[in-house]
């Protein structure tokens, strides 16, 4: 498929999906969410495909946000439609795992989008925030929300309301990232050596540990663990749990077939 305003390319299972609008900080402009959400749906059905990195191009900014021109002719009824929080829903469902390799800026929707993702990459120059207020608008695309549930609420509120940044080291020390990368040369090869821990690992136990973790937080501790109870028995009815056990005890590496 051909993108305008972002690249794809996959490579040995990872498809790396770049936003591409540099000189605007890769705002987050309609024609850049629709080919998210294409490049999305491309990925999910691409079975060779097991871990989806979100990356920005131009090295100064993951994603500024929602596109702030755009923004300003949004009428009440337009917060209303899916949008960015239904894009960004749909990527937290993703059955793959998604990474966001944080390089710059990572603000408002682009905070957000990030935070949509399994694991976070952030380097040093990575400065995490929700400025939505110093636009008289707050976060709306999962951002109060995901927030809270990441770095707990009383540090939600803090970067919400005062709109403070965080670096890369402070992201990484609050659990935002999931990583901190000292160098940003190094971000490629951390990116990949993570991706090949989950490349290893049988696709469906992937899908359905990630989906535990995730629909668990949505409900009641008993409720979560019915659903991981749920989870594993459909990955013990699979021939990957078969061959993860059987190659652990015949000491052999595990071959999965997504079965
Ligand atoms: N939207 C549109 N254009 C942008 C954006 C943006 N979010 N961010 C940067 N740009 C553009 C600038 O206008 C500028 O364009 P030009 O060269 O044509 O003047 C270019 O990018 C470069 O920007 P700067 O010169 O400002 O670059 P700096 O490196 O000095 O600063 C910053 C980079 C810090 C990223 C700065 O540009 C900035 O503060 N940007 C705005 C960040 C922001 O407020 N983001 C939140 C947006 S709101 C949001 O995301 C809400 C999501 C939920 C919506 C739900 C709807 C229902």
């Amino acid at each position: 498929m051909e993108y305008n305003n972002i690249r794809v390319n996959v490579e040995e299972g990872i498809y790396w999906l770049t936003l591409n609008r540099p000189d605007a900080r890769n705002a987050l402009d309609a024609g850049m969410l629709q080919e998210i959400g294409q490049a999305m749906e491309e990925a999910e059905n691409q079975t060779e495909v097991k871990v989806i990195v979100l990356q920005g191009a131009g090295g100064k900014s993951f994603a500024a946000g929602a596109d702030i021109k755009q923004l300003y002719e949004k009428q009440p009824l337009d917060a209303l439609v899916p949008g960015m929080q239904g894009l960004y829903n749909r990527i937290e469902n993703c059955p793959k795992v998604t990474i966001a390799a944080v390089n710059g800026f990572a603000l408002g929707g682009g905070c957000e989008l990030a935070m949509a993702c399994d694991i976070r990459v952030a380097t040093k120059k990575a400065k995490f925030g929700l400025p939505e207020l110093n636009l008289g608008i707050i976060p709306g695309a999962g951002g109060t929300q995901r927030l809270a549930r990441i770095v707990g609420k009383g540090r939600a509120m803090d970067m919400i309301l005062t709109g403070r940044m965080v670096d890369g080291e402070e992201a990484e020390r609050i659990g935002l990232a999931t990583y901190f990368v000292e160098e940003e040369a190094d971000l490629p090869t951390r990116i990949e050596s993570i991706a090949k821990a989950v490349l290893k690992k049988g696709p469906v136990a992937v899908q359905l540990a990630k989906m535990a973790v995730h629909k668990g937080f949505d409900v009641d501790e008993g409720t979560a663990q019915w659903i991981e109870k749920l989870s594993q028995s459909v990955v013990f009815g699979t021939e990957d749990k078969q061959e993860g056990t059987k190659a652990f005890i015949e000491k052999r590496k595990a071959v999965f077939q997504n079965k």
